[in-house]
């Protein structure tokens, strides 16, 4: 495979793929495949962070194959159709319709909202779309520039109020202008102060509930951002946000950061959210869609 985004995609994951790949070589080095090497390969899963579950689930698939031979591509190559298995059904598009598409981006504080809005913005700048962007989390001042800074880096339109605004009444207003500039794109970026998590969902569902004034299919779509970095707290913050929103689909960041690439994996088997993207990096680019085949030969260092 050659082309450019999964060489991103390879070298973000990088962390990852080298801890997996080589412990995979250096456990199977000189030795035939039985139960002490397959006790060590489940120890290597549960380590690179693919959860305890589906670690089992790949080395029962291991000792169901009979496989005797150390043959690493082989062995490999189970544990790919194993993840492909839990993975493939949450491949997912962001569908655009022809009129404006409003996508409200929620999720923690911390865990890439802004950033991804970014990259979105750069990615369907490059499908020659009109973006504009929502600086929502009005309270602060910090947030919007942070922003705005992303707006100027990708050219699209901004929308922002006076510090402490009502967001909501921010976001109808933006939806407005936005549809009156004819933009096709608006991504609307969101508070996350989990803390208070009355406040903040009490917040969002004004968001949703007065955006829909407007328009019942608005926003035509929510997602939710997850640190990748995270764990089980990912899921945790996932439930919470499900009480008051029907997630559209995930974006999980940060899968570059540490070898922890493998996490993606427990997120999907147990929210079974969709997922549109991945951020493997902080640079405008660093976002690829989700495609369980290439993650899965980019996380194992296939090619
Ligand atoms: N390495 C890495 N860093 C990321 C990624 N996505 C976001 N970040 C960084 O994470 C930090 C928090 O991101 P931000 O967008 O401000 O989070 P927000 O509070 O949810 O809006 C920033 O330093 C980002 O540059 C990613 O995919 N990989
Ligand atoms: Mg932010």
């Amino acid at each position: 495979m050659v082309f450019g985004w999964f060489k991103k995609l390879k070298s973000g994951l990088s962390k990852s793929s080298d801890k997996i790949s080589g412990g995979i070589k250096k456990i199977l080095k000189g030795k035939k495949i039985d139960d002490s090497t397959l006790e060590d390969l489940e120890d290597l899963l549960i380590s690179s962070d693919l959860g305890v579950e589906c670690s089992a689930k790949i080395i029962s698939e291991l000792r169901k194959s009979k496989l005797i031979d150390p043959n690493v591509d082989k062995v490999k190559g189970i544990i790919k159709k194993k993840l492909k298995e839990i993975l493939i059904s949450l491949e997912c598009n962001i569908e655009l319709t022809k009129e404006l598409n409003v996508i409200l981006v929620v999720g923690v504080n911390g865990v890439g909202k802004t950033a991804t809005i970014g990259k979105l913005a750069e990615k369907f700048l490059k499908e020659k779309k009109k973006v504009g962007m929502v600086a929502a989390d009005t309270f602060r001042a910090a947030a919007v520039e942070q922003l705005r800074i992303w707006s100027d880096r990708t050219k699209s339109d901004f929308f922002f109020g006076k510090e402490s605004s009502d967001p909501a009444a921010l976001a109808y207003q933006s939806i407005l202008s936005a549809k009156e500039k004819k933009l096709d794109i608006l991504l609307i970026d969101t508070a996350g102060r989990l803390h208070n998590k009355t406040d903040l969902m009490s917040e969002l569902s004004k968001i949703i509930r007065v955006m829909k004034k407007i328009n019942e299919s608005i926003p035509n779509e929510i997602i939710l951002v997850l640190d990748g970095n995270i764990g089980q707290n990912s899921i945790k913050q996932a439930e919470v946000f499900k009480e008051v929103c029907n997630i559209d689909s995930l974006i999980v960041t940060k899968l570059d950061g540490s070898a922890k690439g493998g996490a993606l994996i427990p997120i999907a088997e147990n929210l079974k959210i969709p997922i549109s993207f991945i951020g493997t990096g902080e640079g405008k680019e660093d976002l690829a869609k989700f495609d369980a085949d290439t993650f899965c030969d980019a996380l194992l260092g296939m090619d």
